[in-house]
């Protein structure tokens, strides 16, 4: 199942900075799916910020939780691998605090796939990442302001048992408001 969905995002300020193109469009591209995850990347290199709010952006369009990708396994990175070896943003930072790094998804960072020779903070600080890095295919830490990707989303989509749940909730706050 690997087909090309594109969708279309309405312009924002978004790509204010972003458009070295004179596209009025962000579009995504769908790569696939995994344990109730889908993937999607965008058809345009970012920055860092634009990146993170085009996975915000996806979510709202998509009406799920979005988020550059959490890979929190071997699995998920051969996964994501056999779909794409681009250079793509992932959802990992040490924003907060230099060496602290943590997941925008909010999941636990016990797992690593860095580059050979990374996290290497070149230059100073380097507190956002990418994967498919170099030769080994592996993350870089990066700088959050100077550097172009492409961004990796995750979205969680709801299972049918929680969409019917709601839509069961749904149907009993009508009922009460009679
Ligand atoms: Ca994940
Ligand atoms: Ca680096």
């Amino acid at each position: 199942m690997n087909y090309k969905h594109v969708i279309t995002i309405t312009a924002t300020g978004l790509l204010a900075c972003a458009a070295s193109t004179a596209s009025a469009e962000l579009t995504y591209t769908y790569l696939g799916e995994l344990d109730g995850h889908e993937y999607w990347v965008t058809d345009l290199e970012l920055e860092y910020y634009d990146a993170r709010e085009a996975a915000d952006q996806l979510g709202a369009d998509l009406g799920a939780t979005a988020y550059l990708a959490s890979i929190t396994s071997q699995e998920e990175t051969d996964f994501i691998q056999a779909l794409s070896l681009d250079v793509m943003w992932i959802g990992l930072n040490d924003l907060d605090l230099d060496g602290e790094w943590s997941w925008d998804s909010g999941e636990a960072y016990d797992y690593n796939d860095w580059a050979s020779g990374e996290p290497n903070g070149n230059v100073g600080d380097e507190p956002v990442v990418v994967m498919n890095w170099n030769d080994d295919y592996g993350w870089n830490d990066w700088k959050d302001l100077d550097r172009y990707a492409m961004a990796l989303i995750e979205v969680a989509i709801p299972a049918p048992g929680v969409l019917g749940l709601l839509g069961i909730a749904g149907l009993t706050s009508r009922r009460r408001r009679r």
